[in-house]
């Protein structure tokens, strides 16, 4: 495509965005051509976020926990993994999580976002075990725990279906899915970052099933590896035909490569201009999901804050505890108070509003975190 074209197919995909048309796959790989001005696909995307949004950016306060790095699969963008006789491996114990339950409803957290490895010795009742000690102990905490990676290890494990399995885990305390292991669906990409683990069907596959289920989930790109726009569009098109048929995925979340420790430390970390085309060309094309997220610690500060204007309306939470970017790299501080990401959303201009995972708005005492009810 020579760049007049370039500009007369935007133009076509500007009337549609405006009579609120969908997009389609060619579309899409003209809004990630460089020569489609960002500033332009930026104030398309922002439209889109202020028909559904208005000005509110959303955040909330939430903890992760990863009880263990030991992990039988090898994913070669992953800096957090570890052996199972590897000096940096662990695995908490019952004390430790449930340390992490009491420092999370101190804190005022709402939520606990839950993943780890696949470690080599771990039966499917400690993962279990996870969910329903805490769930019983802090049941004000929304757990939003385990992959369709996890999920497919713990049917490895029982010989039990993804039905029984989230079914069960469910039973013990399980609100919703995170969006991670989602990677690049397209097996040409897929098939050399992470062979071994679930595929494209796998996952959204139990993604299918949790939505029939009444959970709720979330959604994730991993961009700036060996991915080209082709392979990104694919994989936004899967998503959102996965969307069409239930519906339960509440917020897409890209997630940018980043390549320290890793067996892909060759590769240069996308650019800002690379995250905000991708976090715009993602609300313009997912069209059937509500929110987009701008996840900081992954983002850097700065840009999360431009991404508010760029299509995001969310912008994750105050986070302690994160270990999958800062093993890789990331600079990002390892939380945020909540005034801070407050002020970080004044300053982008838009009206900050604390949010359950569930997107219920929370009402809290400033003077006191531990003290909130749902509005
Ligand atoms: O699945 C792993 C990615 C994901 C690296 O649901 C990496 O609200 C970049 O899914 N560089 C886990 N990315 C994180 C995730 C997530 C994050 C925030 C919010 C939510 C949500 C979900 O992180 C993995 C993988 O795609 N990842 N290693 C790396 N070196």
């Amino acid at each position: 495509m020579i760049a007049t074209e370039v500009k007369t197919r935007f133009a076509e995909i500007q009337e549609k965005v405006l009579t609120g048309q969908r997009l389609t796959k060619d579309d899409g790989l003209v809004l990630f051509d460089p020569r489609t001005p960002l500033a332009e696909v930026g104030r398309l995307a922002n439209l889109v976020r202020e028909r559904l949004h208005g000005n509110v950016a959303y955040y909330n306060i939430n903890t992760h926990l990863n009880p263990t790095n030991v992990c039988v699969y090898r994913c070669r963008f992953c800096a957090f993994r570890a052996d199972l006789r590897d000096p940096k491996g662990y695995a908490m114990s019952d004390e430790q999580i449930l340390a992490r339950g009491r420092e999370a409803v101190d804190n005022g957290c709402t939520e606990m976002h839950i993943v780890g490895g696949l470690h080599h010795k771990k039966p499917y009742e400690w993962y279990r075990g996870i969910l329903s000690q805490l769930s019983e102990a802090y049941p004000t905490i929304h757990l939003k725990a385990w992959t369709p990676v996890e999920i497919n290890w713990f049917e490895f494990l029982t010989k039990k279906s993804t039905r029984e399995i989230l079914e069960d885990l469910r039973e013990a305390g399980l609100g919703s899915l995170p969006g991670g292991g989602a990677e690049i669906f397209h097996p040409e990409i897929r098939d050399q970052i992470c062979e071994h683990k679930a595929n494209a069907h796998q996952w959204l596959e139990v993604h299918r099933t949790a939505h029939q289920l009444g959970l709720r989930s979330n959604c994730t790109m991993l961009y700036g590896h060996l991915e080209n726009a082709y392979h990104r569009i694919d994989h936004l098109m899967r998503l959102r035909d996965l969307q069409d048929e239930t519906g339960g995925f509440q917020t897409f979340i890209p997630l940018a490569f980043h390549p320290d420790n890793t067996k892909l430390d060759h590769i240069t970390k996308p650019s800002g201009l690379v995250d905000l085309r991708v976090l715009a060309v993602s609300r313009l094309m997912l069209d059937n999901v509500q929110h987009v997220k701008a996840y900081w610690i992954m983002l850097g500060i700065e840009t999360a804050q431009l991404a508010l204007s760029y299509g995001a309306d969310d912008i994750d939470g105050t986070v302690r505890h994160e270990l999958i970017y800062h093993d890789a790299g990331a600079t990002t501080p390892e939380m945020l108070s909540v005034q801070r990401i407050r002020e970080l959303i004044v300053e982008a201009g838009r009206d900050p509003v604390e949010r359950d995972t569930l997107y219920h708005r929370i009402e809290r005492d400033p003077h006191d975190l531990t003290k909130w009810s749902i509005k």
